[in-house]
């Protein structure tokens, strides 16, 4: 297909990308630089057809925050509480279960389940945790904690990383998302989360998890302080760890929030911002499968857009978004199934209801 840009500098990308080259750090800060937001769109389209056409993919997921006190305090986070402020919580194990007793008849194929650092619960919790969640959904994949718990818990329980690893994965550990990486830079560490691991303690990190055989996903935190430069470095940090361990499955922009957070002056990300996020990580991350639009953060309707945008996935269905939401996402907490897949059509998509490892559930698809 021929592709008329307004901005001649993309020619060149979408000559490697069709080639199959690598794009550089330069490439980057163009996809970002550029007003030729429909030229990017196309190439990183392009890119996202030949690998996956017309499927856009979900999962029936239900997301579990057990606890939002967290010693870390990151600036951007208006989840996390002290133990003392009101509205601070952490469920019981029972809790736990009841709220997955709550869902009990819904379909759900994945827990996604992550919280503070809450210096009251002890590693057990998070054995039992994982037990009671295996033994009530012993189907579905746990897809929990990132690599600030795992680098928390090994502290925790004084086994070092590869056995905390081990530990938590003979518990039910399927899979852990992609949080806490933030942006991968020291500046924009020392500035915004300074209590939390660096990058290059997370970078050691993942390349154990990946090592002792679990995926993970990975995310950039965009539109805060950080500039152009910092979100083509992170991108190309993940790609070097893809490159080295393969162990990343999906990547996810995640838009900032402001409201209710230490950073409240700063204004919302743009659509603009937004897309560009997907497109980039579709160009950049040449060896990662998939990039998720997560509907939560950039809403429903642009989630719907980035789809044409490099996006191949809208994640799931959740119901019950905690983080977004204090931070002022607008979006639904939830969405049924039927209003996922109505979603896609609309977006001239063919849903594609997934596991975990994105494996088709062929059997569960919804007809039209
Ligand atoms: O780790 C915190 C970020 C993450 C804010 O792997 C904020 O499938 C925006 O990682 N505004 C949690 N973002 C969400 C996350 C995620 C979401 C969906 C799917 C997957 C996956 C992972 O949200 C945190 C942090 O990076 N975050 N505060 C905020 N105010
Ligand atoms: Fe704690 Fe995570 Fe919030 Fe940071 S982003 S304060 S680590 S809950």
């Amino acid at each position: 297909m021929n592709i008329t840009f307004t901005d001649e500098r993309l020619e060149k990308i979408l000559a490697k990308a069709r080639q199959g080259s690598r794009l550089s750090k330069e490439d980057g800060i163009c996809i970002y630089e550029t007003k030729d937001l429909m030229g990017v769109g196309m190439i990183a389209n392009e890119v996202r057809s030949a690998r996956h056409g017309k499927k856009a993919y979900y999962i029936y997921n239900q997301h579990l925050n057990y606890t939002n006190i967290c010693k870390n305090r990151c600036q951007f986070c208006a989840y996390a509480k002290d133990r003392k402020e009101s509205g601070a919580y952490a469920w019981s194990i029972k809790e736990i279960e009841q709220r997955l007793m709550d869902r009990i008849d819904e379909p759900v194929d994945e827990l996604h389940i992550v919280g503070g650092l809450n210096e009251a619960l002890g590693f057990e919790y998070y054995i039992d945790l994982l037990k009671t969640v295996k033994r009530i959904r012993p189907a579905a994949t746990i897809k929990a904690f990132t690599c600030v718990e795992i680098d928390y818990l090994s502290r925790l329980s004084g086994l070092g990383i590869d056995q905390t690893i081990a530990q938590l994965k003979a518990a039910g550990l399927g899979m852990m998302p992609g949080g806490g990486a933030e942006i991968l830079n020291t500046r924009i560490h020392d500035t915004l989360f300074p209590k939390k691991i660096d990058h290059t303690r997370w970078t050691h990190i993942v390349k154990a998890v990946h090592k002792a055989g679990i995926k993970t996903n990975a995310t950039m935190l965009y539109g805060h302080i950080e500039t152009i430069e910092e979100r083509v470095a992170h991108l190309i940090t993940l790609r070097e760890i893809q490159d080295e361990t393969g162990g990343f499955s999906a990547f996810i922009p995640l838009a900032f929030h402001s409201q209710n957070t230490k950073l409240s002056h700063l204004p919302p990300t743009t659509a603009m911002d937004d897309l560009k996020a997907v497109a980039a990580a579709r160009l950049m991350l040449d060896n990662f499968d998939h990039i998720k639009a997560y509907w939560v953060m950039i809403g429903e309707p642009l989630a719907q857009v980035a789809l044409s945008f490099g996006a191949d996935d809208l994640d799931g269905t959740i119901m019950e978004e905690r983080i977004t939401h204090t931070a002022g996402a607008r979006s639904a907490k939830g969405l049924t199934q039927n209003q996922m897949e109505t979603m896609i059509r609309k977006s001239g998509y063919e849903p594609v209801q997934r596991d975990s490892f994105y494996n088709p559930k062929t059997d569960a698809a919804i007809k039209p």
